[in-house]
């Protein structure tokens, strides 16, 4: 009577922990895993946290992703809408596109592709000083992309 009752209880634990891991993992929570939030099928981090871009690209590689590379109108409409939605105006945004390898020539990150959609602010990529190397999504310019110095500590976004 004992061994049938540890058996039923180890059947018990056995078929919630498949529950719990297969059920509740795959089914009931999909898609991405905190800090990620899912977008359109994809998975980004807004970090509330402010890093120079070079650190901000190692802490998205430290959780398995990088710095995030917007493709097209429809993916920055929607990151631009979360970001209005749910952060402050004053926030800047790092993202993966950098011009460092070569003045003027930007490029994403991970991937080295030059950039085909944009969203410049206008006058912007602007070098500043020679010193702009990275790709900034600056709230208070209506959300459009700038460049600035890569050793700003800013807000970044990582994707995966
Ligand atoms: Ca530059
Ligand atoms: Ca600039």
């Amino acid at each position: 009577m004992a061994v049938t009752r540890s058996v039923l209880c180890f059947g018990l634990i056995l078929v919630f922990f498949v529950l719990q891991r297969g059920v509740f993992g795959l089914v009931i929570f999909p898609g991405c895993q905190a800090p990620f939030v899912q977008l359109s099928g994809r998975c980004y981090f807004f970090s509330c946290m402010q890093k120079s871009w070079s650190h901000a690209q190692a802490y998205c590689r430290s959780i398995s992703s990088h710095l995030a590379r917007i493709t097209s109108q429809s993916e920055n409409n929607m990151i631009v809408s979360y970001v209005r939605n749910y952060f402050s105006v004053n926030f800047s945004w790092w993202l993966g596109g950098n011009d460092m390898a070569q003045e003027g020539r930007w490029v994403w990150v991970g991937t080295n592709s030059v950039l085909s959609y944009t969203n410049w602010y206008p006058g912007e990529p602007s070098n500043n000083e020679g010193i702009e190397h990275c790709l900034e999504l600056r709230s208070v310019i209506t959300h459009r992309w700038n460049d600035a110095p890569c050793g700003h500590a800013k807000n970044f976004i990582c994707e995966k």
